[in-house]
């Protein structure tokens, strides 16, 4: 690591995507700038996530950096959706050939940040007790960080090894021969379930709710399909950029009721073929009408249906009590199919309750299961979770965990009233879990450092949210995601799979091609919306040294 100056011009929080991206662009900006981060090596969620059958669901080709056309170039996905393996390979790739490693502290976890109004400056704290000072900080802690674990009646007394899914151990548990059991059946539970069926004696799923899932029909990716990525890059990305959710679905322009009945059916069934999400893309009215949503479902429970044999299990996967797409749709590979194999029982607790887990096994109304191994894939405190894992102190005796106690606030999910010189990148409020997060990410911190150039530039000390404009925005949010039928799902979207979590919908589903606007006209006004004070520190000196001191 390169020696770090105090103060810093920008301290990084994590080196996933968004971290490795912000060392490379802000330092290439002349600012003094270090990350810091809780595991061994970059990659964020994708170090930290390693289970069974992990890919990500986006395809490959968009679901990298865009930045630099020769990261672009130089790279070759070998398959439509890559493994998690994949994935951390190129993070690892790209976070060589930018040569950011030597300006990231790893195994440097946070406990801490306070914000000094003397000298505008944050004091970065983590565990061991090591401190930062910065002028900026950038929070790159990511979405799905910290896991979810269900408070169970008798978990802590199972004897058998007990996992879950987010701190899945490097070296992957022998599963063979085993009794295994898995709990939940979000994108996690379905991407692995088929794997474990193949490992285990006998995998027992406990399913809460059901899954919507569509196949992927992942495979390696035909040759003149890459190529045509590499060719076309920069005008396929642009198109992703301004497009709704930041990815070149098939979203369909016509609402259910301009398109006749045989020719919908028609092209659900072209769309499922094809594989990925598209399916829920076929009427543009999917997520805001019931009767486009429910053909849409009907559509999917045929499916299910037709994919298991068993009558009686296919009803119990099938989804009931909220609409198709409210809850992220999962992808998978055999999924369904799976529930035909002998060695896969289903627990619907619909029907059955679950009593309690003991030494051996899972006791519900209905029996006892056996199980050596039980995995938990019940998912994340989503998207507020990492941040208020750290004691945010803002200015005026402003603590993040309390200003929050009702639920995220924040002006375009990047800035926080209260909160000066502090970012947060893909927070709520702003597209983020609703788009393909690398292309949001990438956005954020482009919007940061031109943020940050125009106070270097205009010699400005601090930047912060205005309450008034924060209020704005997150009614705006709220009466766009009020426009669909988001809210009628318990989904971690609105915080509902955490108890005691407060609800309300995180993400803007305003449209990442909306948001981006919105975000270049308050940067085009002079940061409207934010204020922006003083033109030195404390001690006399520019809030960030001029790129030619540095
Ligand atoms: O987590 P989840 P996930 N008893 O919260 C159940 C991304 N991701 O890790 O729905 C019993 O979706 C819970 O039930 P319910 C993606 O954005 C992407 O699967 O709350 N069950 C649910 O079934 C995704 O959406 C990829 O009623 C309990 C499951 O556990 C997000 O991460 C891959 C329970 C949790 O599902 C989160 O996905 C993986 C309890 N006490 C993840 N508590 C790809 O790119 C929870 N559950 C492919």
């Amino acid at each position: 690591m390169t020696e770090t100056q105090n103060p810093l011009d920008v301290l990084i929080v994590g080196a996933g995507f968004a971290g490795v991206y912000g060392v490379h662009k802000f330092r290439s900006m002349g600012f003094n700038v270090l990350a810091v981060e809780a595991g061994e090596n970059v990659g964020g969620t994708w170090y930290w996530n390693r289970y069974p059958g992990l890919r990500c669901d986006v395809d490959s080709l968009e679901y990298c950096f865009g930045f630099s056309e020769e990261l672009q170039r130089d790279w070759t996905w070998t398959e439509r959706y890559a493994r998690q393996e994949e994935i951390e390979r190129y993070i690892n790739y790209a976070a060589d050939r930018l040569d950011v490693r030597k300006d990231i502290r790893f195994n440097a976890r946070v406990a801490s940040t306070a914000f000094d109004e003397a000298s505008a400056l944050w004091t970065v704290t983590l565990e061991n007790g090591d401190s930062y000072q910065s002028r900026f900080i950038v929070m790159a802690t990511g979405c799905l960080t910290v896991p979810k674990t269900p408070d169970i009646a008798g978990i802590g007394d199972f004897k058998g090894e007990l996992f879950h899914s987010v701190r899945w151990p490097r070296q992957s548990p022998d599963l063979s021969g085993k009794n295994v059991a898995v709990i939940g059946t979000g994108s996690t539970g379905v991407q692995m379930i088929p794997l474990l069926a193949q490992q285990a004696r006998n995998l027992v799923v406990v399913q809460r709710t059901p899954a919507y899932c569509v196949p992927a029909r992942n495979g390696p990716w035909p040759e003149e399909r890459v190529e045509y990525w590499r060719q076309n890059f920069s005008q396929l990305r642009d198109m992703a950029k301004n497009s709704r959710a930041g990815v070149l679905h098939e979203y369909g322009i016509l609402p259910l009721h301009a398109i006749r009945p045989e020719d919908r059916e028609a092209d659900l069934e072209r769309r499922w073929l094809k594989g990925g999400p598209n399916v829920t893309y076929a009427f543009n009215d999917v997520v805001t009408n019931k009767a486009a949503n429910e053909v849409v479902a009907e559509f999917f429970h045929r499916k299910i249906r037709s994919a298991v044999t068993d009558p009686a299990t296919a009803e119990k996967l099938i989804p009931s009590g909220f609409p198709i797409a409210t809850k992220r749709m999962c992808v998978g590979t055999d999924y369904y199919e799976t529930y035909n194999r002998d060695n896969v029982q289903l627990i619907d607790l619909r029907t059955e309750k679950l009593e309690q887990i003991e030494a051996d096994g899972i006791r519900t109304t209905d029996g006892f299961y056996p199980v050596d191994v039980i995995i938990l894939a019940t998912g994340y405190d989503a998207m507020t979770g990492a941040l208020l894992a750290i004691d945010i102190q803002g200015r005026d005796g402003h603590r993040l965990r309390e200003d929050w106690s009702h639920g995220p606030e924040s002006y375009i999910g990047m800035g926080i009233s209260g909160y000066p010189n502090m970012f947060v990148v893909t927070g709520p409020g702003s597209p983020s879990v609703f788009s393909n997060v690398v292309v949001s990410i990438e956005h954020d911190i482009e919007w940061i450092a031109d943020c940050l150039d125009y106070m270097r530039e205009h010699g400005k000390r601090t930047i912060e949210a205005d309450p008034a404009a924060q209020d704005r925005w997150m009614d705006h949010v709220d009466e766009v995601a009020g426009r669909t039928l988001l809210n009628e799902a318990a989904s971690w979207y609105r915080g509902a799979n955490v108890a005691g979590k407060p609800q309300r919908f995180m993400p803007y589903v305003g449209g990442v091609n909306t948001y981006r606007d919105t975000c270049r006209q308050i940067a085009a006004n002079g940061y409207e919306g934010f204020n922006i004070d003083g033109g030195s520190d404390a001690r006399g000196e520019p809030a960030i040294a001029q790129a030619a001191d540095t």
